[in-house]
């Protein structure tokens, strides 16, 4: 079900894989973020970025992530396409924001995607 969360849900799945109380396979991890293949992958290449500190949307990483965040967040996201060998091919980033959107999971996640031409919306 697509989440109209206000409030951020501690147990949302990705808190979970934060605190390893469920695995993931994880690509890339700094101090900012955490990278790990999407359980469903869309595409031959499907890994999602998300911040370790707790949004619910994109719009609230916007708006309340620090700057050093938002930049590092924005940087891994690339340096992960780049280490998944989507840099020649190209590759899709897009994040699902509120209800109208299909968001599931009620923590910021950007979804990069790659491996197979993709047209306009799927
Ligand atoms: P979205 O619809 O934008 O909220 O995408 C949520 C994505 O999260 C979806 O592509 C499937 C993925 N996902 C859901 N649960 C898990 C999980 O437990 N582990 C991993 N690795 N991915 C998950």
């Amino acid at each position: 079900m697509p989440t109209s969360h206000t409030k951020y849900d501690p147990q949302n799945v990705f808190a979970k894989i934060l605190r390893k109380e469920i695995p993931c396979k994880a690509i890339y991890e700094n101090d900012f973020v955490l990278a790990f293949h999407d359980i469903a992958p869309q595409a031959p290449v499907h890994a999602l970025v998300i911040p370790k500190n707790p949004y619910i949307s994109y719009a609230e990483f916007a708006e309340r992530a620090a700057p050093e965040e938002i930049v590092a967040f924005t940087k891994a996201v690339a340096f992960v396409a780049k280490e998944l060998g989507l840099s020649e091919g190209g590759y899709r980033v897009i994040s699902n924001t509120g209800k109208d959107s299909g968001q599931e999971v009620p923590h910021f996640h950007m979804h990069i995607m790659g491996g197979r031409p993709m047209g306009f919306m799927g």
